[in-house]
């Protein structure tokens, strides 16, 4: 380098700094939760929106993004997004169910058909609908981030369902997905995520259900190395912001971060479908024990019950319609 130019990048530099400097002087600093470790597609999907938010405010705003429920555990970082504790998130809809009707459409097992199916709803006036119903309860939805299916798996054998039977296993904070074990017969414990593989490993549970990606980097494949593709929920992510928050952004500002958050679902749809495939690969090539279920029949005749009792409030009744008439 010459010493002209070495004396001009410095001069950059410092211009750089000044300018960084003045821009996070007055900077609104925005802090968001995340469940998952840095490298998981929802993390680094956020972290887009973030970098893409900074630019386009040119530092007005910032955003950190706090992985690995440094912020706390879900049901926790739920609450403070209600009243702006937390100015933003990815939360999965289940911990959602009891807070807000509305979301129980979305995680009722067999519900959506597919993931193309998920994405037709929850991008049409449907997930508009589950948007509007979230904002009453304080988060303001900007994006459906995905999360693939939920499958169940197990520290013990988990070949049929009869294997279900008197078997303790992990849910999420939800009376649904606590309705849904025990129409299998089997009990169920609400349990936090960052808990769940101490949980199995000393016996607590014997079993818990997620996607591949979750069940495999928190290593819970290596406590729970049976795992039964009955693929019972195919749940979307919300990417929200808090209410209070959200109305005390500009015009301009919400324009900015909406489309942010839009950008950040194109690239975390991207980044899902590829981890999902590694994960799974992963899993398989570390030995577990994958069973295959041709025929869902029976695990959805088996989850009637849960319909019967969820599907009875009429907001849900005519989501679930119309997901099930959405082609
Ligand atoms: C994951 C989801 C997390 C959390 C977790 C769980 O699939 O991405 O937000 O809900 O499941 O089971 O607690």
């Amino acid at each position: 380098m010459s010493h002209f130019t070495n004396k001009l990048s410095i001069a950059a530099l410092l211009a750089g700094t000044t300018l960084t400097f003045m821009a996070s002087a007055g900077a609104q600093e925005l802090r968001g939760w995340n469940q998952h470790a840095p490298d998981y597609p929802v993390s680094t999907a956020m972290e887009r929106f973030a970098e893409l938010v900074e630019e386009r405010t040119e530092g007005r705003i910032t955003a950190d993004v706090f992985h690995n429920a440094e912020l706390g555990e879900q049901d926790f970082a739920i609450e403070q997004m209600q009243f702006g504790g937390i100015d933003f998130a990815v939360f999965n809809m289940v911990p959602l169910n009891n807070i807000v009707p509305a979301s129980q459409a979305t995680t009722l097992p067999y519900a959506f058909r597919s993931l193309d199916h998920m994405h037709t709803v929850m991008d049409g006036e449907i997930g508009q609908e589950i948007g509007a119903a979230m904002e009453e309860a304080g988060m303001v939805a900007l994006a459906w981030y995905d999360s693939g299916a939920r499958s169940f798996y197990a520290s013990v054998p988990l070949e049929t369902i009869d294997d279900f039977e008197g078997l303790k296993i992990r849910v999420q904070s939800s009376d649904m997905f606590v309705a849904l074990v025990e129409a299998l017969g089997a009990n169920a414990t609400p349990i936090p995520f960052g808990e769940l593989y101490s949980a199995i490993q000393s016996g607590v549970v014997e079993g818990a259900e997620n996607n591949w990606p979750s069940y495999e980097y928190t290593n819970h494949y290596s406590v729970a190395p049976y795992y039964i593709l009955d693929e019972h929920s195919i749940v979307p992510e919300i990417f929200a912001v808090s209410k209070p928050v959200w109305d005390g952004l500009s015009a301009e500002d919400q324009e900015i971060v909406r489309e942010a958050a839009l950008e950040s679902q194109a690239f975390q749809r991207e980044e899902w479908a590829k981890r999902d495939e590694e994960s799974e690969k992963i899993v398989r090539e570390a030995g577990t024990t994958v069973i295959e279920v041709e025929d869902k029949t029976p695990f959805i005749e088996a989850m009637q019950p849960v319909y019967e009792e969820f599907a009875a409030d009429p907001v849900v009744a005519d989501l679930l319609e119309r997901i099930q008439n959405t082609e």
